[in-house]
C-alpha cells in the first residue's frame, strides 16, 4: 500500500537538476549578491487599537498588536539590494504576507525590507523577532489584517483545494451536512477557494494555555468590508469558552472578553518555559501549506531563567552575542551596528519564483504527479476521492535564507551563534559548512557546535560535522575520536520545523574566505541516508559567510570556546510513566480509482468506481493496476485485522474529525510510540509539551505483532534536549516521553504541512474531555 509513492517521487527525482518550479529558472538567478538578512527586534505596540463599539481605548491592552499583512519584498536580487552590492539586477519584488506591528502601516508601494524609520519598515519576512524574558507573560492582539487600500478582503495567493477537511469560512457545503456550525468541515466543491483569508497564529513550541495555542479551527477573517452575507467570521473553536461548563460546544460564539477587536484575537503567553528558539506561523485548518508559503513567519526567542547559561572550565562563560536589541541600531543598514551583531536566527526555506518575482505553488494535483483525473466534485458524477488540487509534497527550486535568495553574510573571523530554523514545507534539509575555494570546489570542512535544540541548550556542546556528532566534555578539545553518525553522509539534519541553535567558529580564517553552507538532503521526501543530495546547483546551496577581519570588535576577544563550553541544560523528566500509547502514521490510497504506472512514473486511471470499494487493492490488481495514491497522510493507533487468520496488528488511521483518542490527564507523564508505517519520514509535532525523545526501534511491519527488530537505537547527541519535533523515520518506532500539564485542547501532527493539511493531525485534550467533543 506505501509502494506507490516510491514510484512516484522517483519519478520527478533523482536528477542532479532543479526541481519543477515556476517560470523563473532557478540558474539564472546570481548567487550570494545579496547580505543575510539580520531580523531585528519586533517593537511592542505604543498604541492600542480602539474598541468600535465604545470609540474608547481597549480595556485590556497587549503588548504586541501584530497584523498580517500583504506587501512585497525584494526577495531576489535587484531593488533596494543595488543600492548596497553596486549590482543592477532587475529581478522583480515579490507580493507575501508576513506580520508587523499594526501601526506601523506600510504605505501603498512599500516594498521591504527598508531601513529602520521608514513607514511600515517593520513589515518584512521573515517577521521581526519577539523577544520574550523566560516566565514573564506576553500578550499579543494577533490582527488578520489581509485587506486592501479600500478596507476589501485580499483573496489567496494560492489556490485553496476545498475538498480538505479546511476552514472552510463559507458556511455551507460540508459534505457532512450535520456539522454546526457549518465551518471546518470537508467539502465537495472542486473549485479554488477566492474568499477571505482565515488566519491563526501559533507559536511553535509554547508551553501556553490552550485557548492561546492558535488551535487550527480557532481562524478568525479579516475585519473586512466586503465579508459575504452568511460567511462565519470566525472558526468552529475560537475561543474554547466556546465549551460550556456543561461540557458541550456552544453554538452561540461568545465573544472573546478580552477583545472586542473585529479581526483578532487576544492571546497571552505565559512563556513558563526555559530559554530557547521558538517560532510563530499560521495554523489555520487545511491551508496551513499556503498561509505558512505566502511568509508569515518570525522568531520567537525566550531568554533568561535557570537554564541559559554555561560555565567555562574555570569560572562563567561567554556565548557568542549580541543579538539586535530594540532601538540600538538598524542591524541591515547601519554598517556600524551590524558589525557587532553576534547572535543570528536563520531561517531556510525553498521557494519556487516565475519571472515576475511572484511566489510560485503548484495549482494542481496533476503537477505533482501527472494524475489527470477524475478527482473530488468532477462534474457528471464522476468524481473521485483524490483531491483536485492538493499536492502530498511540496519541493521547490531556490533557497531563501531570511527573506532572501543565496545570501552572502561579512563576518569577522570571530565566533558567532546562530539559531537555524528549517521554514521549509516538506523538504529536509542536511547542513554542512566548507571552504569554498575560488575554483569552486569545496575545501575544509567547518564544524557546527550545536549547544541547544528544539526546547532549549543541549546537556553536551555537540560538535557536527558530516559523519559524525560528538557530545564534548567541556574540556577545551576534542576527544581522541569523534563519534560516528548512522551514515557517512548524515551532518547537521533537519525536519521541518527544527532547530539547531549552534556556534561556527570563524577565528583565524584569512580575509577573503568564503565558508559555504551546503545542504546535501534529498530534493524529495526524506526517508533516512544514504539518499540523492539535492540539486546542487540549485538547493544543495544555501548561503555563504565571507571572512573580514574589519568586521572585529573588541568582544570577540571574550567568548569562550565551544571546545571549553559546559551548558547548563534542563534537567531529564524523571517522571513516572503512567501511560504508554502506541500511535501510527499511515498513508492512505484511494478507494475509488485504479491506475496503471506510466514507465515515467505517471499514474493513468484504467477504473473508477463510483463509491469507495473496500476491495480497491484486489480490484485494481485483477485489472493490472494499482489504487492511485498518495490519497492522504493520517495518524492513528494500531488495532488488529479481524477478518484474517492469526488477527494481525495493523494500523488504524483516524481522521481530524474522528473523536479524540488522546486524553492524558493533566499531570499525567506518558511515552508516545510513533509507528511509522509509511515509506517516508515524518517530524512530529506535538502542541503544548516538551519532550524528550528516548529512543528509535526498528520494527517488522508484516509480522503479525509488528514485532521489534534489534536494539532500541538511543537519540543522537543532538536529539538529547527537550525537544517538540522528532524525525519518525519509516520502519522504526520513535519514542517521545511528556509530561501533559495545562488543561485544554490541542494538536499533534506532522510537520511536513502539506501532509498536516490533508488530515495527518490529530486533536488531543488534556483533562475531562467535554461530552462530544470536538464535533465531527
Ligand atoms: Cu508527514
Amino acid at each position: 500500500m506505501m509502494t506507490m509513492s516510491l514510484l512516484i517521487f522517483g519519478a520527478t527525482t533523482g536528477h542532479t537538476a532543479p526541481v519543477p518550479g515556476g517560470t523563473l529558472d532557478p540558474t539564472t538567478i546570481p548567487k550570494y549578491v545579496q547580505p543575510l538578512v539580520i531580523p531585528p527586534v519586533m517593537p511592542p505596540s505604543s498604541v492600542q487599537p480602539t474598541d468600535p463599539t465604545t470609540g474608547q481605548p481597549t480595556s485590556v491592552n497587549a503588548r504586541y498588536n501584530i497584523s498580517v499583512r500583504q506587501f512585497r519584498q525584494q526577495i531576489l536580487p535587484g531593488g533596494i539590494w543595488n543600492t548596497v552590492n553596486d549590482r543592477n539586477d532587475q529581478f522583480g519584488a515579490t507580493t507575501l504576507w508576513s506580520y508587523g506591528p499594526d501601526e506601523d502601516k506600510p504605505a501603498p508601494g512599500y516594498v521591504a525590507p527598508a531601513p529602520l524609520g521608514t513607514p511600515g519598515a517593520t513589515f518584512n519576512y521573515p517577521a521581526f523577532t519577539v523577544e520574550n524574558n523566560s516566565n514573564a507573560p506576553t500578550t499579543v492582539r494577533w490582527i488578520n489584517g489581509l485587506v486592501d487600500e479600500q478596507g476589501n478582503y485580499l483573496p489567496h495567493l494560492f489556490k485553496v483545494d476545498q475538498t480538505l477537511h479546511w476552514a472552510n469560512p463559507t458556511n455551507a457545503g460540508c459534505a457532512n451536512a450535520a456539522k454546526i456550525p457549518q465551518t471546518d468541515c470537508r467539502t465537495s466543491n472542486p473549485a479554488p477557494y477566492t474568499g477571505p483569508v482565515p488566519i491563526v497564529t501559533h507559536v511553535h513550541g509554547a508551553h501556553v494555555n490552550a485557548e492561546s495555542d492558535g488551535y487550527p479551527e480557532a481562524w478568525w477573517l479579516p475585519a473586512a468590508n466586503n465579508i459575504p452575507v452568511g460567511y462565519a467570521s470566525r472558526g468552529t473553536i475560537y475561543t474554547q469558552n466556546d465549551i460550556t461548563t456543561a461540557g458541550n460546544i456552544s453554538t452561540v460564539m461568545t465573544p472573546n472578553e478580552f477583545n472586542p477587536i473585529p479581526g483578532s484575537a487576544f492571546y497571552s503567553y505565559e512563556n513558563t518555559q526555559p530559554a530557547t528558539t521558538l517560532w510563530y506561523h499560521d495554523h489555520s485548518l487545511g491551508m496551513t501549506r499556503l498561509n505558512v508559503y505566502a511568509g508569515p513567519a518570525g522568531f520567537w526567542l525566550i531568554r533568561g531563567g535557570a537554564y541559559d547559561s554555561a560555565k567555562a572550565r574555570r569560572g562563567p562563560a561567554v556565548l557568542p552575542g549580541p543579538a539586535p536589541v530594540l532601538g540600538a541600531g538598524d542591524p541591515n543598514f547601519d554598517p556600524a551596528y551590524r558589525k557587532t551583531i553576534r547572535e543570528i536566527p536563520i531561517v531556510i526555506q525553498d521557494r519556487s519564483f516565475n519571472a515576475d518575482g511572484s511566489l510560485f505553488y503548484p495549482e494542481s494535483r496533476q503537477f505533482f504527479d501527472g494524475f489527470a483525473g477524475p478527482y473530488v466534485g468532477d462534474p457528471q458524477g464522476q468524481g473521485s476521492d483524490i483531491a483536485p488540487i492538493w499536492n502530498p509534497e511540496a519541493f521547490f527550486n531556490t533557497m531563501v535564507v531570511n527573506g532572501t535568495t543565496w545570501p552572502e553574510m561579512s563576518t569577522a573571523p570571530a565566533k558567532y551563534r546562530f539559531r537555524l530554523l528549517n521554514g521549509c514545507n516538506s523538504r529536509f534539509i542536511n547542513l554542512a559548512m566548507f571552504v569554498a575555494n575560488p575554483d569552486g570546489t569545496l575545501g575544509a570542512e567547518i564544524p557546527f557546535y550545536q549547544i541547544g535544540g528544539d526546547q532549549g541548550f543541549l546537556p553536551r556542546v555537540v560538535q557536527v560535522k558530516t559523519g559524525f556528532a560528538t557530545a564534548l566534555k567541556g574540556k577545551g578539545k576534542l576527544p581522541g575520536r569523534l563519534t560516528p553518525l548512522p551514515d557517512p553522509s548524515q551532518a547537521l539534519l533537519m525536519a521541518p520545523a527544527e532547530r539547531a541553535d549552534v556556534i561556527v567558529d570563524f577565528s583565524g580564517l584569512p580575509d577573503g574566505t568564503v565558508v559555504r553552507m551546503i545542504n546535501t538532503a534529498p530534493d524529495a521526501p526524506f526517508g533516512g541516508f544514504p539518499d540523492i543530495p539535492a540539486d546542487p546547483g540549485t538547493t544543495g546551496q544555501v548561503m555563504q559567510f565571507r571572512v573580514n577581519s574589519a568586521n572585529l570588535v573588541a568582544a570577540d576577544a571574550l567568548t569562550t570556546s565551544p571546545l571549553a563550553l559546559r551548558l547548563k541544560a534542563e534537567p531529564k523528566n524523571r517522571a513516572k510513566v503512567v501511560r504508554k500509547r502506541r500511535l501510527t502514521l499511515n498513508e492512505e490510497e484511494s478507494a475509488q480509482v485504479c491506475v496503471r504506472i506510466l514507465p515515467d512514473g505517471t499514474p493513468v486511471t484504467v477504473q473508477t468506481f463510483p463509491t469507495p470499494n473496500p476491495n480497491i487493492a484486489a480490484d485494481c490488481a485483477a485489472i493490472n493496476a494499482v489504487p492511485q495514491a498518495p490519497k492522504a497522510a493520517l495518524l492513528g493507533g494500531i488495532g488488529k485485522n479481524r477478518l484474517l487468520p492469526g488477527k494481525p496488528y495493523v494500523g488504524i488511521p483516524m481522521l481530524w474529525s474522528d473523536p479524540i483518542t488522546e486524553n492524558p490527564q493533566v499531570g499525567d507523564t506518558e511515552l508516545w510510540d510513533f509507528y511509522n508505517l509509511t515509506v517516508d519520514g515524518h517530524p512530529i509535532h506535538m502542541h503544548l509539551v516538551r519532550f524528550q525523545v528516548k529512543g528509535r526501534q526498528l520494527f517488522n511491519q508484516a509480522h503479525p505483532r509488528f514485532r521489534k527488530i534489534g536494539r532500541k537505537m538511543k537519540p543522537l547527541p543532538t536529539e538529547r534536549g527537550y525537544k517538540d519535533t522528532v524525525l519518525a523515520y519509516p520502519g522504526e518506532i520513535t519514542q517521545v516521553k511528556a509530561t501533559f500539564d495545562l488543561p485544554g485542547l490541542y494538536v499533534w501532527h506532522c510537520h511536513i504541512v502539506e501532509h498536516e493539511d490533508n488530515e495527518m493531525m490529530r486533536p488531543y485534550y488534556v483533562g475531562a474531555k467535554p461530552v462530544g467533543f470536538p464535533v465531527p
